[in-house]
């Protein structure tokens, strides 16, 4: 029963003359253990750049880690209001809080506080930029104040960069003319080509998730809203509209300009190949050591850090760049690491990854710490649930690898095997006014399950019509891939255009007495899809000669898995991700953002067995033990 309470007067249970806001509230002030300036810093050009610096009392001779965002310098630099500057900084900074680093966040130009003009991943100077500053001057002259004492009294002169997607894309950009005191340096699911299989397409195919960030972001300076959508399902919504041009009319995305060059670029053209960062960081390879990290399921930079430290590599930068690939969803490394999914992993694997990698790193080459060692490649094992970290990598691919690709066939009846099957096909229907939705409907954008989506449960369209299915028998040995798998896909179709999208998925065992709904998951382990329009070259795009059979052939995201025994290995192939991807006419009109109503047509699409038109992927199956090849 609530305690007797003392009878009160009314003069104390009134409210006092002026109301309950006072003339004035001071909060009790505690003495902060940081200091937090905002300073703006100049450009080559002029242009001042809105800058956090937050520094710990009392430090001196400290190294500075440098993020610059997009995403407002102000709130990033803010996870909480503390008088501590373990509290007040995010997450992922707190292994740099506890080393006594400096941290600084900058606002790119023309965002929130920076002054300038914003683009887009702004490219580098040159025939797309015709300005005399980019992202390599930017972060140049950043860092050329930062390091000057008398900015900076606290500093020791060395710098080192991180950030996750546009903040990774701006690491990379300042890789291609580091400043001398920039050491190291950690691009972080760097959007890296926009185009190939990053933000804005895959292979073509236009991902209209992303088509609100351009809303939000070009169309404010500062923080922006998404116009709305309409309805719930985003799968009705863009349906029903038509084209991702249509949408863009109604949702006033057409008068953005960025939306507008995106129109004129729908192929990989000059524009694209232009900014493609593996190609430039490969053209101007640098020697700062470098992590590039990346998910192994991260639904919006797949493709990037991965191509990245490949292309590096080939021009003979081994000993400086490494590759780390997590079981995680696009930036999770900012947060916690120990699930994606149903899927729980071994400990925190992000904050594995923070602690024992990118630290020791920092540490090493901004603090003279102690000798840093990394592998050439650490790649989390998705099947076995464990590390793995090679000392070469990848182990398997088409050339130059301790193993090729080897060949898993599409076979009669739903079969897959490693042996070639008798000829034939299996055809389904696809029509652009039922595409198979990438989650299962209704599929808001903002309704939480995007950041998991690549590890649902096949099975929500295992079954459908236009989904097909093959599937090897229970696995008796473990099957251990790491690579990437090619899809290569012989197939016709009534129409003149159709998109491919190839899965390569793991069939968990029918029971799991410990948990009854994993029983005969099916995890899609590497997925993409390919615009059939540019099967024969990327830039110049052509219509496909219905009912001929053509080959589809394209790589497919990184793995590193082990499929167990009591498991079955399972290929999907369909030709639609809606809404996440637009929908293909399946008619080859010039340009598909513009597509009308009218040019969305049914098609019966056939794919090829066996014979000269034996459909596959193929797998980078590797020898289970790999412990020759594992760091010790
Ligand atoms: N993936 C986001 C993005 C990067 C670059 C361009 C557009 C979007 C991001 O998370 O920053």
């Amino acid at each position: 029963a609530p305690a007797q309470q003392a009878p009160t007067k009314s003069a104390d249970v009134a409210p006092p003359v002026g109301g309950d806001i006072p003339a004035k509230f001071t909060p009790p002030s505690t003495a902060n253990d940081y200091t937090r300036r905002e300073v703006m810093i100049p450009m080559r050009d002029g242009t001042k750049l809105f800058t956090v610096i937050v520094v710990a009392k009392n430090v001196q001779n400290a190294p500075i880690v440098l993020t610059r965002t997009p995403y407002d310098a102000g709130s990033r630099a803010k996870r909480t209001t503390s008088s501590s500057m373990l509290s007040t900084l995010p997450l992922a900074d707190e292994m740099f809080v506890r080393g006594g680093y400096i941290r600084v966040y900058q606002d790119i130009r023309g965002k929130y506080g920076s002054e300038g003009e914003y683009v887009v991943t702004r490219p580098v100077i040159g025939p797309l930029n015709k300005t005399k500053v980019d992202h390599v001057t930017d972060a140049y002259d950043t860092i050329d104040w930062l390091v000057n004492k008398a900015n900076l009294p606290e500093s020791n002169g060395r710098v080192g960069m991180i950030g996750s997607s546009y903040e990774g894309f701006t690491v990379a950009m300042a890789l291609l003319n580091p400043h001398p005191a920039l050491k190291v340096a950690v691009p972080e699911s760097p959007m890296i080509d926009g185009w190939m299989g990053d933000d804005w397409f895959h292979y073509g195919a236009f991902r209209l998730a992303n088509i609100a960030w351009l809303g939000g972001q070009t169309g404010y300076k500062a923080k922006g809203s998404v116009p709305p959508t309409g309805g719930y399902d985003d799968y009705d919504n863009f349906r029903e509209i038509g084209s991702a041009g249509a949408w863009a009319d109604k949702s006033g995305y057409s008068q953005l300009p960025y939306w507008q060059r995106m129109v004129s670029h729908p192929a990989y053209d000059e524009f694209w190949q232009g900014q493609a960062l593996d190609r430039l960081l490969a053209a101007n390879p640098s020697n700062v050591p470098t992590i590039w990290e990346q998910g192994l399921w991260d639904q919006e930079d797949m493709y990037g850090a991965i191509t990245a430290w490949e292309a590096l590599a080939a021009k003979g930068k081994t000993g400086n760049n490494f590759l780390v690939m997590g079981p995680w969803r696009h930036s999770q490394i900012n947060r916690e690491g120990r699930s994606l999914g149903p899927f729980q992993w071994r400990g925190d694997t992000a904050e594995q990854f923070r602690e024992e990698m990118v630290l020791p790193m920092f540490d090493h080459y901004l603090k003279d710490g102690p000798a840093f060692t990394l592998p050439a490649a650490t790649i989390y094992n998705t099947g076995e649930n464990h590390w793995d970290r090679f000392t070469q990598w990848p182990l398997a691919c088409e050339k130059g690898c301790p193993s090729p690709l080897k060949p898993i066939y599409l076979q009669s009846a739903g079969g897959l095997g490693f042996d070639p099957s008798g000829a034939g096909g299996d055809s389904y229907v696809s029509d652009p006014a039922k595409p198979v939705p990438h989650l299962p409907r209704p599929v808001n954008f903002n309704d939480g399950r995007w950041g998991d989506w690549l590890v649902s449960d096949q099975r929500g369209v295992d079954g459908r019509p236009d989904v097909i299915t093959y599937e090897t028998p229970v696995l008796t040995q473990a099957v251990r891939v790491s690579g990437a798998p090619i899809a290569d896909i012989y197939a016709k179709t009534t129409g003149t255009d159709g998109d491919f999208v190839v899965k390569v998925i793991d069939v968990y065992p029918d029971e799991n007495a410990t948990d009854p709904k994993m029983g005969g998951y099916q995890l899609p382990i590497s997925l993409d899809i390919f615009r059939g329009r540019y099967r024969d070259s990327f830039a110049r795009p052509t219509a496909i000669p219905a009912g001929k059979v053509q080959r589809y052939k394209f790589r497919l995201p990184t793995v590193n898995h082990v499929f167990k025994p009591g498991h079955r290995i399972m290929v999907q192939v369909q030709s639609s991700l809606f809404p996440l991807y637009d929908r293909n006419p399946q008619k080859f009109v010039p340009n598909i953002f513009l597509a009308k109503k009218t040019d969305y047509t049914k098609a019966t699409v056939t794919i090829e067995r066996g014979g000269a038109n034996a459909s596959a992927v193929w797998l980078p199956v590797v020898p289970v033990d790999q412990s020759a090849v594992m760091a010790k």
